[in-house]
């Protein structure tokens, strides 16, 4: 983790909003020499930001670069509590992995474990996930909710939600959701979402909300089993993408739902929620665990559950499960 002095400096530049900050005015607000602040300005030049310096008027961030570092994500990230501690390793067998060991030994609520890329990225039950150096997203948020371990899948629908508009404000793109996990761009798999528990029986500690998107990935870096299945933003876009960019933009959708989800329970949530899904409506098979299931999708719960109607009229649950819409592949 980076010192707490260069975190200070990151969010002095943050709240400048582009504008000049000079060095006295660094010092000051860090409690350091101008000496030390320009030991810090250099420190940040050689990972890659881009300082303008002038006499008399001090400092400014020109460009700040596309790696997903503390400090990158640190830079311009207006939220309270999510990301506001960042684990960052260059490469890692899964975030998270790491998460849990987090998140057992305690650390604060909003913790953010990030890499470059993942050895062995999971997905659900025993899958994994392909997470490739420096072209996707692979991270992983600690929530402390004081709730009931049943209402932990609703975490995965208000993540989804806050995914879908990350991706529509900075990219200008319109994914669609696939309940439960499945972020999809034109079809494909663009995110995915994994949503895992440390709880007691009554009691959730921590919510891990692991999520893994494809960024600036080019169609052919995916292996064969992918190459139909999957996109990346910069395939849909047409152009690579800042990845800090929608770091920052997931993370402050997540407060901002998780505090609405919070206050008002996850009725707001599902009605935004609904607005993005594209297997309400559909005739659909669900492969479960204990069985396969084909009907009519005709909703959620207001706890998050699928309800799928089959042909004799029935209607069923599922909490869990891979969803096949009829007619797409
Ligand atoms: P899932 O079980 O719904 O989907 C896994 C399936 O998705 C795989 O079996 C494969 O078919 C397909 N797949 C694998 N990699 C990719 C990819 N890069 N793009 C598109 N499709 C793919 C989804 O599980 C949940 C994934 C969460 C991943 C994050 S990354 C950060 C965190 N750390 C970690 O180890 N996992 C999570």
């Amino acid at each position: 983790m980076e010192s707490p002095i260069r975190k200070k400096m990151l969010q002095a530049f943050s709240e400048s909003d582009g504008e000049f900050v000079s060095g006295q005015a660094l010092a000051d607000f860090l409690g350091c020499t101008r000496t030390a602040v320009w030991k810090h300005i250099e420190e940040l030049r050689r990972e890659g930001f881009e300082l303008e310096a002038v006499r008399r008027k001090g400092y400014r961030i020109l460009h700040a670069p596309d790696k997903v570092t503390e400090n990158e994500i640190r830079y311009g990230l207006n939220t309270k509590n999510l990301g506001q501690t960042i684990y960052y390793q260059e490469s890692i067998d899964s975030t998270q992995k790491k998460a849990h060991q987090l998140a057992y030994d305690n650390c604060p609520e909003g913790t953010l474990v990030i890499a470059e890329e993942q050895t062995s990225g999971r997905g659900r039950m025993t899958r994994s996930w392909h997470s490739p150096k420096y072209s996707g997203i692979w991270m992983s948020i600690i929530l402390r909710p004081n709730l009931p371990p049943q209402q932990a899948p609703q975490f995965t629908l208000l993540a989804a939600v806050a995914v879908v508009q990350a991706l529509e404000e900075v990219c200008g793109l319109n994914p669609e959701i696939k309940w439960p996990n499945d972020i999809l761009i034109n079809g494909k798999k663009v995110t995915g979402i994994l949503t895992e528990l440390q709880a007691e029986s009554d009691k959730i500690n921590s919510i891990i909300i692991g999520i893994g998107m494809n960024v600036n990935s080019k169609q052919e870096d995916f292996p064969e089993e992918l190459q139909k299945i999957a996109t990346s933003v910069a395939i849909e876009k047409g152009k690579i993408v800042s990845r800090s960019s929608i770091i920052q933009k997931i993370l402050e959708k997540l407060e901002l739902y998780y505090h609405l989800y919070m206050e008002k329970g996850f009725g707001p949530i599902k009605l935004l929620w609904e607005g993005y899904a594209i297997s309400i409506g559909r005739e659909i098979i669900a492969r479960t665990i204990t069985g396969t299931i084909e009907g009519k999708a005709i909703g959620i719960t207001n706890d998050g559950v699928l309800k799928i109607e089959d042909s004799s009229g029935r209607i069923h649950e599922i909490y869990s499960a891979d969803i096949e819409i009829q007619g797409n592949s």
